[in-house]
């Protein structure tokens, strides 16, 4: 036993007033030399610094900090007043202060279409267009992974929308804001052009995503469409923050005005929103945590922002308590703090962390995805448990993924960030308590096969003494292979386990990161590269540095797991696992997909010897300024827990 290291505390006090104005303008300050998070060690860069506060709508801002500006630029069509129904939209939009809009077109908002791009001349919010609705919702995804702030997204009628949604069940199991904006009609039959209008007309069109969206509308006129696409801006990102769908009627858009539209007071419309924990509440949850021999932290879905961050490892080392934190969602604590147990696990969770969930006696979880599931995973869990979510807001009758019913002895409902806040307060001043120090060995690959492993550890070594952020990492990934120790070291996962939102979801987060200094480093599966491969030539297209690494097994390897599992309970031949997995016979040319689309493509790459100089030529590519994707072919593996869980017969 030793004390928890209190060179993890805040040292985040200069400059506040500086980044706040920063904020306020929507741009990136860079932290202040010398300044450091709890959790980072005294040689890493935390380079620039990214900061976002929940159920706030975007402000208007005049600068675009990704810079697109010169790419994709309309001639000037001399339009200053609005003069038909899709300008007034295309005006809301831009009081949103949505920086872009990823899309495919359509008929269906030509009007919306031509009024983005000839009346508001293709800035704030600027298209970016995508070869497939899934990569255009996953990019908005994406976006908001890092900034918390919705992004656009439009897709054509109900035909576009149906290839849309899987992303946006994934941004909706994900929390993540995106205002998604489709098209019907004409509404009214006598202006439907022949055939194709009827086909791109259905009634309801909201009722194919309305099971995994926090609201839909079908506004009637420009006005109405006006304040439709306030609301869902601003219902967007108010916590717990999710997609909005606002479909609008093609012959509202192509209608003419009658007459000039008032204007709005948009910051009115869209007043931010906060939740605050109640004092009593939060005061027995205190006590609780006071007397806790074993106290546990669930950290689970937090903010990006560096003072959150910093107040929960204060938190931590306050109450001496150890802390779980989850692959599925975002870095939400150092994992290589001293108080961090085991690694952050996508499937099984790690055999520490379910020790100390089954020892503790009070267990706090900071909106953990699934508590009831992870007691059950962990063998049960005899503590009691402080909850603090404001996730039920949304759970509906469609959708189940708000998990099992978790048993809950004191309820805080808000946002972590907000019960941190009060549970330091209502602690007080005290000593840090004493606590274990967990160690974190990094996995040492082993054997002369190139396995996911050894690509970790050598996409490590290049990436030393850089700020990177992981935007996606493949199922075989093991979460001991990279710290994280910023909240933008690691974006989380798809959310919802939809395969081929990688590649998108990582060009969103590339979006946002361009020019803060932060490498943006997707580790996909190939099966995920596949799916959502055209995503590429969006980041191409509009400039995004992005380095892809291809976990590529050649196989839908999860599956072969699921396969071998049903063998088992059936007696079955298990050698027979991959028939209708194997992604090989021919192998794919993963690197010139990724040259047909513009980018940089490396490998493959089949040996341990040959992956750094391909690593390293990759990130040079994308330090000056291209897309590189690395295809790495791996064994075939998960790390040995995730296997067992997944291939145990149910007798076993
Ligand atoms: C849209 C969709 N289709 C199918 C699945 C089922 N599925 C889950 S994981 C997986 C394999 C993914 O392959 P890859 O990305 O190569 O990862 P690997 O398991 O090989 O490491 C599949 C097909 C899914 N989750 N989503
Ligand atoms: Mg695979």
């Amino acid at each position: 036993m030793s004390c928890a290291s209190s060179g993890f505390r805040a040292q985040m006090s200069k400059s506040r007033l500086a980044q706040k104005q920063s904020r306020a303008r929507g741009i990136y300050p860079r932290r202040p030399e010398g300044e450091r998070l709890p959790g980072a060690p005294p040689q890493a860069r935390t380079g620039w610094f990214f900061a976002m506060t929940s159920s706030r709508p975007h402000a208007p801002r005049a600068n675009d900090p990704a810079d697109l500006g010169s790419v994709d630029r309309p001639v000037p069509a001399g339009v200053n007043a609005p003069g038909f129904g899709s300008d007034v939209v295309a005006d809301a939009l831009r009081l949103t202060g949505i920086p872009y809009i990823a899309l495919n077109p359509g008929a269906s908002y030509r009007g919306l279409h031509d009024s983005l791009v000839n009346y508001l001349g293709n800035a704030a919010p600027q298209m970016l267009l995508c070869l497939h609705e899934e990569a255009a919702i996953a990019i908005a995804h994406g976006y908001a992974k890092v900034t918390g702030r919705a992004m656009g997204a439009a897709v054509h009628s109900n035909v576009g929308l149906m290839h849309g949604t899987m992303a946006i069940f994934n941004a909706w199991c994900d929390r993540m804001p995106v205002v998604v904006l489709g098209a019907t009609g004409p509404v009214d039959a006598a202006r439907r052009r022949p055939w194709i209008d009827w086909i791109h007309t259905s009634a309801d069109q909201g009722a194919l995503v309305r099971g995994y969206t926090k609201w839909d509308d079908q506004p009637a006129s420009p006005t109405a469409a006006r304040e439709s696409v306030l609301r869902a801006n601003w219902i967007a990102n108010t916590a717990p923050t999710g997609p909005t769908y606002v479909n609008l009627d093609a012959g509202m858009q192509e209608e003419k005005l009658s007459e000039p539209v008032a204007p709005v007071d948009a910051a009115r419309l869209m007043p931010p929103m906060t939740f605050a924990a109640d004092a009593s509440l939060v005061a027995q949850a205190a006590a609780m945590l006071k007397d806790a021999k074993s106290p546990l932290i669930l950290a689970g879905r937090c903010s990006r922002s560096e003072e959150g961050w910093t107040a929960r490892v204060k938190l931590a080392e306050r109450l001496g308590a150890q802390v779980v934190t989850d692959l599925k969602v975002a870095a939400a604590f150092p994992t290589d703090h001293p108080l961090h147990v085991g690694a952050p696990r996508m499937v099984a969770l790690d055999a520490a962390a379910a020790d100390a969930i089954r020892n503790a006696d009070v267990i706090l979880s900071l909106d953990w995805l699934d508590p009831a599931g992870t007691f059950k995973n962990a063998g049960g869990a005899k503590a009691k448990v402080i909850q603090v979510s404001v996730d039920h807001h949304l759970h509906n009758g469609w959708s189940m993924d708000y998990q099992a019913l978790p048993p809950v002895d004191v309820f805080l409902a808000c946002e972590p960030e907000a019960a941190v806040t009060a549970l330091l307060a209502a602690l007080g001043d005290g000593k840090p308590r004493p606590a274990a120090a967990n160690a974190h060995p990094l996995p040492a690959p082993a054997g002369g096969k190139l396995t996911v492993d050894h690509m970790a550890h050598a996409l490590r070594d290049a990436l030393h003494g850089r700020d990177i952020s992981l935007t996606h990492v493949s199922l075989s990934w093991n979460g001991a292979s990279m710290p994280f120790r910023h909240p933008l070291d690691y974006l989380g996962s798809d959310g919802g386990g939809g395969v081929g939102g990688g590649p998108g979801i990582s060009v969103g987060a590339a979006l946002a990161l361009k020019g803060t200094g932060r490498m943006a480093v997707a580790v996909c599966g190939d099966g995920d590269f596949l799916m959502g491969v055209t995503a590429i030539w969006t980041a191409v297209h509009y400039k995004i540095p992005l380095l892809f690494v291809i976990a590529n097994n050649r196989s839908f390897f999860n599956d072969e797991l699921h396969q071998e599992r049903v063998a088992r309970m059936r007696h079955r031949p298990v050698e027979n696992r991959w028939v209708g997995q194997r992604i090989s016979e021919p192998d794919i040319d993963i690197a010139a997909m990724a040259a047909a689309q513009g980018a940089k493509g490396f490998g493959p790459v089949e040996s341990t010897a040959d992956l750094p100089a391909a690593l390293r030529e990759a990130i040079a590519a994308v330090d000056a300024g291209h897309v590189a994707v690395v295809d790495v072919r791996v064994e075939p593996g998960y790390t040995a827990a995730t296997t067992a869980v997944m291939t145990r017969a149910k007798s076993e």
